[in-house]
């Protein structure tokens, strides 16, 4: 029997192959789930059918997650097409570009609520969206960064949301816990996708990372698969609340020992 066989998964944030998201889902498909994707603009549905196409997912549905018709529409559809689901998949993000470069203390008025009603507040919308169809208990999963706490160069307004959107994960795992609702976080390591090629030097700062990590390298998409599957699975059925690390280790160190090794060991 498969870790996720008989489980219904909703999947918000697929972009392309690339995509986080796209990793989570192969990693869920091959665990034996029943898997929906949605995706935020119409340009992107000629990346995503043939995505779904290749796991069999037959419920793809447009939502665009900063509006509550269409996240309500989309809803209305799972149930049509599930009935019920058992893991809500939050992989969404998005800062205008002017604000993840220059000076945090520059940040828009404007651009700050979008990143935070987008990267933050769409979990707690979702959640609440997916609800009656978690009547029989679930897990809900957002992708977040250590940004959120501990400055990154031009993260900036994402820095923030993020770290909002951790302190979000807790108050609903403590809202829902008591439903059979677990809601966690994982913190992924920097990984080329469509949200970080628009990034200036973000191949420097792979490589800056892949250097002095534990693991002496980055991770990738299907390694933040297979600890979203264990989110979503059974096997993690006593955690809630949690921002679990997929980083080759990044986040314990306090100094960096430079690839040189200086201290000559
Ligand atoms: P991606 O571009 O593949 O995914 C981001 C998704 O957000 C896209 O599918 C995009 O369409 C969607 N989106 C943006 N605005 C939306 C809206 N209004 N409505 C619906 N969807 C919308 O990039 P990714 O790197 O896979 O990002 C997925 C998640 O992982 C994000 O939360 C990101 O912050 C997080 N993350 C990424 C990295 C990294 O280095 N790539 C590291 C840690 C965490
Ligand atoms: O969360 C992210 C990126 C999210 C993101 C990316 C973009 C690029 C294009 C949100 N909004 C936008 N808007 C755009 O117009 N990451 C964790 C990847 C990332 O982004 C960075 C990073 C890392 C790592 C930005 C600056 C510094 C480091």
């Amino acid at each position: 029997m498969k870790l996720l066989e008989g489980k219904k998964v909703l999947i918000f944030g697929i972009a392309n192959k690339h995509s986080i998201a796209w990793g989570i889902a192969r990693a869920m498909h091959e665990a034996g789930a029943e898997i929906g994707f949605s995706y935020g603009i119409p340009e992107l549905e000629k990346r995503v059918l043939p995505l779904a196409k290749e796991l069999g997912v037959t419920f793809v549905e447009k939502c665009d997650v900063g509006v509550d018709a269409e996240i309500d529409q989309v809803f209305a559809k799972a149930k049509e097409h599930f009935g019920t689901i058992d893991v809500l998949v939050h992989s969404v993000a998005f800062a205008k570009r002017e604000d993840l470069m220059s000076y945090f203390y520059e940040s828009s008025r404007d651009g700050f609520a979008l990143a935070m009603d987008i990267s933050v507040y769409s979990l707690i919308a979702l959640t609440r969206a997916a609800l009656p169809l978690m009547a029989e208990g679930g897990s809900i999963m957002s992708m977040t960064y250590y940004g959120s706490e501990k400055v990154m160069p031009n993260y900036n307004t994402m820095g923030v949301a993020k770290a909002a959107l951790e302190a979000t994960t807790r108050y609903l795992a403590a809202d829902l816990g008591p439903r059979g609702i677990r809601v966690n976080a994982i913190s992924a390591g920097p990984i080329k996708t469509l949200a970080a090629a628009g990034i200036t030097n973000f191949r420097k700062m792979l490589n800056y990372a892949g250097e002095r990590t534990p693991l002496r390298r980055n991770v990738d998409q299907m390694e933040v698969g297979r600890t979203a599957l264990y989110l979503a699975s059974d096997l993690s059925s006593g955690v809630t609340g949690e921002i679990i690390y997929v980083d080759a280790g990044y986040n314990i160190m306090g100094m960096f020992e430079p690839p040189e090794n200086w201290t000559a060991r």
